[in-house]
C-alpha cells in the first residue's frame, strides 16, 4: 500500500486556513482522476476522441457540422461516469462549504460529481454532462442515468444539444461572472487538479491574486500557476486535501 509522501504546509496556509471566512475553491479534471475519469492532459498527451483532439470534437464548430459525432462522445464519457463516485477530495470538499462562512465551489468539471459528494451551489463554468439543452428554444432538459437520452426538444420538437460549454463559446451568461466576483472577494483560494490553460477559467487564480488572496494549487505536476502562487502542494487531491485540513487544525482544537 503506497504511503503517500509526507505533507508539510506552511505556517502562512496553516493561519489562512483556520482564520479565513472567504474562500474559493476551483477545480478541474484532476479532482475527478481518483475517481476513474479520464483527465484531459495527462502524461503529457492530450485525450483524443475518433482521432480527433478533444478541443475539436467539443467544440462550436463541431455541432454545427456533425451532431451526431458530439452526441456519440458525450454519450460515451456519460456511460463512463454512470458507474463512478465521488472520491475523497470532493468528500473533503464538500465539507468544506460547513467550514468556512463564505465558501464558493467553482468547477470545469461537467460530470457532477462534486453534487453527488454533497456540494451544494456549485458554479459549473462549463456546463453538465447530465444536461441537454434545446438549439432552437434553447429549453433545458435533464439526462437521467441508465435511461435512454431523447433527441427532441419536448417543448419545440426541434433538436438538442449537451448542455456543456464547447470551445469557441461563451460561458452561460453570468456564470463567469458569478465566479469573477468570489475570486475578487475572497482570502484564501484553492486551485485544485486543474492545468489551467482554458481560458477564461484560468484567469479566476489570478482575479483572487491580484486581489490579495493567498492561492494554494494542489496538483501532483507543476502548472502555469506554480510559478506564482503562494503554496503549491505537489500530490494528489483525494490525498493531500483531508490531510491538510487535518494537519492545519491540528493543536488549534477547532
Ligand atoms: C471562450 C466542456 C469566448 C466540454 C470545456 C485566451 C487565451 C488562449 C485561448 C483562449 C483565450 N480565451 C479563449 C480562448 C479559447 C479557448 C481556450 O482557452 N483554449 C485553450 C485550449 C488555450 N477558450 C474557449 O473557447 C472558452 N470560450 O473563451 O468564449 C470566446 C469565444 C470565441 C473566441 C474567443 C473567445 C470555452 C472553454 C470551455 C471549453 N469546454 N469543457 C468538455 O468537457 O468536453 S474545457 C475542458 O478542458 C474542461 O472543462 C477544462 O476546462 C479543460 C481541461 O482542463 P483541466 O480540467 O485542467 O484538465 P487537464 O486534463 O488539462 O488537467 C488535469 C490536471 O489535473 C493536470 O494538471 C494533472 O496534473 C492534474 N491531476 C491529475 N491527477 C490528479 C491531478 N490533480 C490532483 N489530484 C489528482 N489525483
Amino acid at each position: 500500500m503506497h504511503s503517500a509522501p509526507q505533507l508539510s504546509i506552511s505556517d502562512e496556509l496553516r493561519r489562512r486556513f483556520r482564520d479565513a471566512r472567504r474562500v474559493l475553491v476551483l477545480t478541474g479534471a484532476g479532482v475527478s482522476a481518483e475517481s476513474g475519469v479520464p483527465t484531459f492532459r495527462g502524461g503529457g498527451n492530450s485525450a483524443v476522441w475518433k482521432g480527433m483532439p478533444f478541443d475539436v470534437i467539443s467544440s462550436a464548430r463541431m455541432v454545427q457540422r456533425d451532431l451526431p459525432a458530439v452526441w456519440e462522445w458525450f454519450d460515451y464519457r456519460r456511460g463512463l461516469l454512470e458507474a463512478l463516485s465521488p472520491n475523497a477530495a470532493h468528500d473533503e470538499i464538500a465539507a468544506w462549504q460547513d467550514r468556512f462562512a463564505d465558501f464558493a465551489l467553482v468547477t470545469q468539471n461537467i460530470d457532477g460529481l462534486h453534487q453527488k459528494a454533497g456540494s451544494r451551489s456549485v458554479i459549473e463554468l462549463h456546463g453538465s454532462i447530465w444536461r441537454a439543452r434545446c438549439v432552437g428554444c434553447h429549453t433545458r432538459s435533464a439526462i437521467i442515468p441508465n435511461r435512454p437520452r431523447d433527441n427532441a426538444c419536448h417543448d419545440c420538437g426541434d433538436s438538442v444539444r449537451p448542455d456543456v460549454v464547447l470551445f469557441g463559446e461563451m460561458l452561460p451568461a453570468g456564470t463567469f461572472e458569478r465566479a469573477a466576483a468570489a475570486a475578487a472577494d475572497c482570502e484564501l483560494c484553492f486551485v485544485i487538479g486543474t492545468s489551467a490553460l482554458v481560458y477564461p477559467a484560468a484567469s479566476l487564480p489570478e482575479i483572487a491574486h491580484a486581489s490579495g488572496a493567498f492561492v494554494c494549487e494542489v496538483n501532483p505536476e507543476s502548472t502555469p500557476l506554480s510559478h506564482w502562487c503562494d503554496e503549491s502542494l505537489m500530490g494528489k487531491a483525494g490525498d493531500v486535501l483531508p490531510r491538510l485540513s487535518r494537519l492545519a487544525l491540528e493543536s488549534s482544537g477547532k
